[in-house]
């Protein structure tokens, strides 16, 4: 059994994340972690609201409400939404917690005694309409890089590019829209990463198999003399961690606050210390996933994020781990993704584009969300939405593969021998086959699994459920009771495991349905089909069940056409 720490890109607290938010990071990152719970690990699954920085602001701002109710609001809606699309964290926390504004200020201080913070006097750019200094996404202009000309103060979203504000072509408030902008001097402190580009540089080569997205964006930003430009920490602005706090080695930073890239990450810690929190667990229970001297240099860590991210994982939360010359646990692999377009263009926040996740849970149930979009997750390429193949994939793959086949066995068997597991006949060649063909399948998508390849995985599982309905095909238990009840019966003893074991492999993409199943079968024991054989014979004759209701609805015609028309525009009510 291995101990495996698992952490998602924590979302903004900015408003309900869309699905291409969600297929970036939360919703593959409770793939695996339900994945590797069922195969008996030990699993620590983290998210939080990342809930500073100016995104919280402005969104308070046009909510008319004060930043901090904003956020506690807003947490309470995402932590509803995460449990409706049934994401397993074993805590979801708050960046604006009392742990991270201590583990934040810890590791500030600590870099500090190292020598990596200089305090700077800065150039920042100030807005005479506004009457305030205007940090990253305060203020939009054309990225100097490649041309977009909607990039934010703090990064590109088009080519990944992190920015500073003064670097942008044609700047503009985001706040007013005002172009009558100066540049003022400021005092910030400046995390020194430059100093550590080596040692990054050699840790990142040292790591085993990254996905090449992963890689080549921390390479292209390590090498480019770019990302690992020295880079400012602290911002004016009233909500965040304050940079000026009890044993501080500076002075005169009053009214700053830390840059949320910068305790945003940190949060993945904090978070798992307020786990324990919550669980009345002492300091050392959070401290053994963490510190390599307590225990963590057992522990392997995973990072699910889109690639936006990637530099800030590669590079800057290293630098401060690595920096603070203390023992904390590094991640071993991150998982990156590309992007979900939405039916031709983009998924847009800001825009009000696509299906967001309370929308999505009004017309369907979770798990027809959580299949259509692992299964087309957008690992090697951004991939698309449209409503054509979401209705494609939950019409064949859930209605017509996987219920169906639940449903004509377990109905067949309550006509013809009641709804327990029926006794008589053995097994002969067709089921040996099967049983062949599931155990070698299996194997596959086990090894999908373990390497994160969503897609691939997915496609496994599928031909798994396909398998099974080719053996009822040709079985056919329906015309051999005519004939021959006992074999039927045998069949259909079959069939009945087949569903619990499909119910077991397919929990971690389909929770909730495969919850469902297992209560129908009224079997409790989810323990995973390693043994194919006796798993395959865990329902033992005379065990009762009961036919479920139908599975997955078939979505109609209409429903496309309606929920298609009804999603084109933008937005209204958020
Ligand atoms: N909130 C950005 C994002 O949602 C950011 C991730 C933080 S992970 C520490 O894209
Ligand atoms: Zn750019």
């Amino acid at each position: 059994m291995a101990r495996i720490l698992i952490t998602s890109a924590l979302p903004y607290i900015n408003g309900i994340k869309h699905l291409g938010n969600l297929v970036g990071s939360q919703l593959p990152a409770d793939l695996y972690a339900r994945y590797m719970r069922a195969r008996g690990h030990e699993v620590m699954f983290i998210c939080a609201t990342d809930e500073h920085g100016t995104p919280a602001e402005l969104a308070a701002a046009k909510a008319g409400k004060a930043v901090e109710a904003y956020c506690t609001e807003m947490h309470a809606v995402q932590t509803e939404l995460a449990k409706g699309f049934a994401l397993s964290f074993d805590h979801y926390g708050r960046s604006s917690s009392a742990r991270n504004y201590a583990l934040t200020q810890h590791l500030a201080a600590r870099l500090g005694a190292a020598g990596l913070i200089e305090e700077v006097s800065e150039k920042q750019v100030y807005s005479n309409a506004d009457g305030r200094f205007l940090p990253d996404r305060y203020i939009e202009g054309t990225c100097p890089n490649c041309g977009y000309e909607r990039a934010r103060g703090d990064q590109c979203e088009n080519c990944t590019k992190q920015l500073d504000p003064t670097d942008l072509i044609n700047p503009r408030s985001a706040i007013s829209g005002s172009t009558d902008l100066e540049v003022r001097d400021t005092k910030h402190l400046f995390l020194r990463q430059s100093k550590l580009r080596d040692t990054l540089d050699q840790w990142i080569d040292r790591q085993q198999g990254w996905p090449v997205l992963t890689t080549s964006i921390a390479k292209k930003w390590l090498h480019d003399g770019d990302g690992l430009q020295d880079r400012g920490i602290t911002r004016d602005l009233d909500w965040g961690v304050p940079v000026q706090f009890d044993g501080a080695p500076w002075r005169g930073m009053d009214g700053k606050v830390f840059y949320v890239w910068f305790d945003a990450p940190i949060e993945y810690i904090a978070a798992t210390a307020e786990w324990a929190d919550a669980n009345g667990l002492d300091d050392a229970a959070w401290r053994r996933w963490w510190r390599t001297d307590e225990g963590a240099d057992d522990v392997r860590y995973v990072q699910f994020m889109g690639k936006d991210n990637v530099p800030f994982h590669t590079l800057s939360f290293p630098a401060t781990l690595i920096g603070s010359g203390e023992p904390w646990k590094l991640v071993d692999y991150i998982k990156s993704f590309n992007y979900l377009n939405y039916d031709g263009g983009q998924f847009s926040t800001s825009q009000g584009r696509g299906v967001f996740m309370d929308q999505a849970l009004g017309l369907l149930p979770a798990d027809y969300w959580r299949w259509w979009l692992l299964s087309h997750a957008p690992e090697n390429n951004d991939s698309e939405f449209t409503w054509e193949n979401f209705q494609a994939s939950v019409n064949k793959d859930l209605a017509d593969v996987l219920g169906n086949l639940v449903s004509r066995v377990t109905k067949f068997c309550r006509a013809k021998f009641g709804e327990v597991v029926p006794e008589g006949g053995s097994y002969g060649v067709r089921e040996d086959q099967l049983i062949q063909a599931l155990g070698a399948r299996l194997r596959a998508y086990e090894q999908h699994m373990e390497a994160m390849e969503v897609r691939k995985s997915a496609a496994e599982l599928r031909a798994l459920w396909v398998l099974g309905n080719e053996y009822l095909q040709e079985a056919a238990p329906w015309s051999v009771y005519k004939t021959d009840p006992d074999m039927a019966a045998a069949q259909i003893r079959l069939s009945l495991n087949l569903i619990r074991f499909y119910a077991i492999v397919s929990q971690p993409f389909i929770p909730q349905a495969t919850s469902k199943i297992m209560a129908s079968l009224g079997c409790t024991d989810w323990t995973w089909p390693s043994e194919l054989t006796s798993a395959l014979d865990r329902l033992e004759t005379g065990h009762s069940f009961e036919v479920p209701d139908v599975l997955f609805a078939k979505m109609t015609d209409d429903q496309r056409q309606e929920w298609a028309a009804q999603f084109a525009g933008e937005r209204r009510d958020a």
